[in-house]
């Protein structure tokens, strides 16, 4: 680590009452997860592509494994400009811009492939726009899977199953409504406290994706996993609008080209990945259960949509849930 999260801080500060605006340095983007995760490896190739069509004018700088704190602290930096790019998941957004409440939602998206759709196409779109009036370019959505409650009490099968017990959610009151609807209690958290609070019994279980699960360890703790997939919601890569407005036209293409280049390479590394943690995790011992009919889990959530969307945010549901995809599985 190239030096601590307050002497980046003041770093920051200082340099940009020296006037930052002068010599740019590299982009600095931030994710929590470790360098060999598809999302940080996706931004690695976005550089590449950035520095190939800008002959090197544009660069990366990555500074993966939550080295600068928490989703919701790098946020704020990146709102007020200390940090370039940010690629974390809608969670933590929520609480600052609406809209990214509604992939967040439980059970709205049919598959991976429904999701992958509505986030390539209109409502994708439409959310990533929305982002600017809170000071972030939204440049693309990544494969975050789906994501799933693990315990280390019992398996669930039905909701009852989850009565009482203490689960970990990001920092989003959706999240807290969500596994409240479902008779469990919420305890907001951020990301790198979840294993200490695991192994110390602070909590009882949490809910991530396959590959989050197996890269935290989060399975050694608590090896009940069982598929609910009650929450498709993809992540996102952000760029500061400070950093974003200094751009040339030309600049602003090449960003937005190499971010898209990097979205079909992330969903590979993806899949594979999902795939991987999966089976090691089978083998490593895990308890599976299989959670075919999920309808007492979607009624029992069902209560959150008008909870949390207005009028407006209905209708960009009621698009998503109509639209059709050619071709739909899960994964
Ligand atoms: C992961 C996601 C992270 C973070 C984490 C969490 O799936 O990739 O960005 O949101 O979940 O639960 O905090």
């Amino acid at each position: 680590m190239p030096f601590t999260r307050r002497e980046f801080t003041w770093g920051l500060a200082g340099s940009c009452l020296l006037g930052c605006e002068a010599a740019e340095r590299p982009m600095w983007s931030a994710d929590t997860h470790p360098q060999d995760y598809p999302t940080v490896r996706a931004v690695d190739y976005m550089a590449k592509q950035l520095r190939e069509a800008t002959d090197g004018e544009l660069d990366i700088r990555i500074y993966s494994g939550g080295q600068l704190g928490s989703e919701r602290d790098t946020l704020e930096i990146t709102m007020f400009g200390g940090l370039d790019l940010n690629r974390v998941n809608l969670a933590p957004l929520n609480p600052i811009a609406p809209a990214t409440l509604v992939p967040a939602l439980p059970f709205l998206f049919r598959s991976i492939e429904h999701m992958r759709a509505a986030m390539d196409g209109a409502p994708g779109r439409t959310i990533l726009d929305s982002l600017e009036a809170h000071g972030f370019k939204g440049l693309c959505f990544y494969d975050s899977g789906a994501r799933s409650f693990y315990n280390t009490k019992r398996p669930i099968r039905e909701p009852a199953d989850m009565a009482g017990l203490k689960i970990r959610v990001q920092n989003s009151d959706l999240y807290v409504a969500l596994v409240e609807a479902l008779g469990a209690d919420a305890t907001p958290m951020s990301f790198g406290e979840v294993y200490q609070a695991l192994v110390q019994g602070v909590i009882d279980g949490a809910e991530n994706n396959w590959p989050s699960y197996d890269r935290t360890r989060h399975f050694e703790a608590a090896p009940y996993y069982s598929t609910t997939e009650h929450v498709m919601a993809p992540e996102v890569l952000l760029m500061s609008m400070r950093r974003w407005r200094r751009l040339t036209d030309d600049q602003q293409e090449a960003v937005q080209n190499a971010a898209r280049a990097s979205v079909p390479v992330m969903r590979e590394l993806w899949d594979a990945r999902v795939a991987a943690a999966r089976e090691r995790l089978i083998a490593a011992g895990i308890t599976l259960t299989t959670i075919t009919d999920k309808s007492a889990f979607q009624e029992r959530v069902a209560p959150v949509y008008e909870q949390y969307l207005n009028p407006e945010l209905l209708e960009l549901v009621s698009y998503i849930l109509t639209m059709s995809t050619d071709t739909e599985g899960t994964s």
